[in-house]
Order: structure tokens, then sequence, then C-alpha cells
């Protein structure tokens, strides 16, 4: 995985409005976005905000030290972000893929219905209220989100459909968030929620499925620092599609587990028990980690296809991050078959 430090920028929140942190965090990514494509390139690549790839410049990955052609990759901003390849050597999806395939139940259960729908979805003002198990529960308004250092972090998504994709996320580890509001050592895991909007989500109107859309980690996976909350893509900030204004990203664990639009973060004591656990408990678990060794009961996950190519290609256990979360699997008594699925 690669991950590059970007600075954040400090907003005064008593000073400004909504709406004015929204434009000043637009320009912030612009901004960001730009200096990194230059250090990435080492110069050579010229800063380039606009959405067409320029054919034939050279950019660097700094995760593998490879270089790959801006012009043969499908990226859409390829000046947004510091590289074309995730740190495996595949392309970055293009942020067109990425924006506008979707699974966003709330909004509908076609894909490409999605991005459509949410195009007016309200994401500021916007709070998240984190509470329960804490010593110092806390409500972060936009600006307080925004205030952590926001770093780029490309990753795989693999959903559990088998479809999958690599993202140029902008976003911060969920530990610093969690260590500014102090979990009592009675906390064991994290509960999240999702946004309830009747008037804005024709989604939620079906009784198909328990609202509020909920997930959840255990703490010592919340702690890892590859799990982030997300607040933008390819330097930009979040679409509603992918879950604006903020959402969290587990990319070790399927897609189900990346939960959009967060407004509530509770400290628990007790495993939560998700919308898709309460749906479909025999197909989709707690733990819910990439396995291709462990079927869906409907279909393989030995594969994937991988959006916007031909073929299919092997998914990788714990979606190639097991170097940086196996440890959280140690326990001998730790039945990955069950973890993968329902059950504990
Ligand atoms: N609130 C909410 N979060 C959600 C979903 C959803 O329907 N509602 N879908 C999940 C699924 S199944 C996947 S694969 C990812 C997709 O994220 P993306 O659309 O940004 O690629 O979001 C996840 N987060
Ligand atoms: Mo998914």
């Amino acid at each position: 995985m690669l991950i590059k430090k970007r600075t954040g920028i400090e907003i005064p929140s008593s000073e400004i409005t909504p709406q004015s942190v929204y434009l000043s965090r637009r320009q912030f990514m612009r901004g960001a976005a730009l200096s990194t494509a230059a250090i990435a390139a080492g110069g050579v690549l010229a800063a380039c905000s606009s959405p067409e790839a320029e054919p034939g410049v050279s950019s660097t990955n700094l995760a593998t030290g490879s270089s790959t052609e801006v012009g043969a990759v499908q990226t859409a901003m390829p000046g947004a972000v510091s590289a074309t390849t995730d740190e495996l050597g595949d392309p970055l999806n293009s942020f067109e893929d990425i924006t506008n395939y979707n699974n966003y139940y709330e909004f509908s259960t076609s894909k490409e219905a999605v991005a459509p729908l949410a195009k007016d979805f309200p994401t500021a003002p916007w709070q998240v209220e984190v509470g329960g198990l804490v010593n110092k529960p806390k409500t972060f308004g936009l600006e307080d989100l925004m205030a952590f250092e926001q770093e780029e972090r490309i990753y795989r998504l693999r959903c559990v459909e088998a479809w999958s994709m690599v993202i140029p996320w902008v976003g911060f580890p969920l530990s610093k968030l969690l260590n500014e509001v102090e979990p009592t050592s009675a906390a064991k895991f994290v509960r999240f929620e999702t946004i309830e909007d009747r008037e804005h989500m024709p989604g939620v109107k079906s009784p198909l499925f328990p609202w509020p859309y909920v997930e959840g980690l255990r703490l010592d996976e919340a702690m890892n620092d590859l799990a982030i909350l997300s607040t933008g893509l390819y330097g930009e900030p979040l679409l509603p599609q992918n879950g604006a204004p903020i959402r969290l990203v587990v990319p070790w664990k399927y897609g189900f587990k990346s939960i959009k639009s967060i407004v509530k973060i509770d400290l628990v004591d007790t495993m939560p028990e998700s919308l898709w656990m309460k749906s479909a408990p025999n197909e989709y678990g707690f733990y819910a980690l990439v396995n291709p060794n462990v079927d869906h009961p409907r279909w393989s996950q030995a594969t994937e296809r991988r959006i916007g190519e031909f073929g299919r290609r092997e998914t990788l256990m714990f979606n190639g991050y097991a170097d940086q979360v196996a440890y959280l699997y140690d326990d001998p008594n730790y039945d990955t078959t069950q973890a993968t699925r329902g059950g504990k």
C-alpha cells in the first residue's frame, strides 16, 4: 500500500460557515494534490488539474520505485495523485469508474443509479457524534474532521460480490479520531452508523433492510493503521455516491464493511450487529475478511473481476494486506471460515 503524507490545513472553526469550510477544503485538496504530484514525479510531471491525462508523461510510484506511463493509465485526474498504480503495480481505477459504479443501498440497489440519485444529497453541514465507552465524547464537525492531517492511501477495494477497484483515497487513520475521545478499558468494539435521511435517500423507504446502515470493527482492528476515515479521492472531496462527507475504509475486509456517510460512532463492549448480519446472517458476518479459500454460499470468492479489465484475477488473502493485518487473527482458536462469513 502506498502511504503519502500530506499536510493538513488549520481552519479556525469559529470563523467559518459550513459552506466556506467546504470551499476551503476543495482548495486545499487541489493544492495538496498538485504539490504531491510534482514531488512524485521528481519535478518532471507538470502540475495538472485537468481531467485529461497527459500522454507520455512519466510518474514514479513511491512504493515500488517503478515508472509508469501516465498516458497508458485510465486515470481521470493524474495530477491529483502521487502514483498511477498500487504497490502491486496495478493501475488505479479511473475517477469515472470509482464515482459511477457504486454500492449505496440507501439510494438504490442498482450500481449505476446511485450517482445520479445521490447528486444533490446534502453533505454540509455535517456532524459525527462519537461517544459510548469513552472518556471524552465529542461531536466532530466537518472542520474538526479536516483538521486531522489528510493523507493519500492507494487501496484495493474488494466487494463481496467479487468485483474490485484500486482507489486513491484521501483521509486519516481512524485511530487518530479514537485516540482523541479516549476509549475506556471497557471498550472492545466500535459501532458505526450511516445517516438515515428519508428526504434525500429513496432507498431507505425500502422495508427490505433494517435501516440505518450499521457496521462495526473490533477495537484492535479499528486501531490498525490501514483503517482510515476517508474524506476524498483523487485529491478531491468525496462525492455523495462514495460516502461523502466521511466514510470508513478497511481494505482487508469485504467492501460492505466500509460504511458510508457516517453520523455516529460508538465505543461498545459487545459485538455490534450490522445491517448485513441482520438481513442475511448466513451470508455476511461481522469479520468479513477477504479470503479466497472461503466461498460465499452462492458464489466463489477465489477470483474477482477488476473493474476496467477483461477476465478475472486471483483474490488475495486479506486482499493483499496480510503483512499488515494477519496478526489480528493469530488466535489458534480463531476460525477464519466463520470469520469470513457469519459468526465470530
Ligand atoms: N451506508 C452504506 N455504506 C456502504 C454501502 C451501502 O449500501 N450503504 N455499500 C457497501 C458496499 S457493499 C461496498 S462494495 C462499498 C462500495 O464503495 P464505493 O461505492 O465507494 O466503491 O461501500 C460500502 N458501504
Ligand atoms: Mo460490496
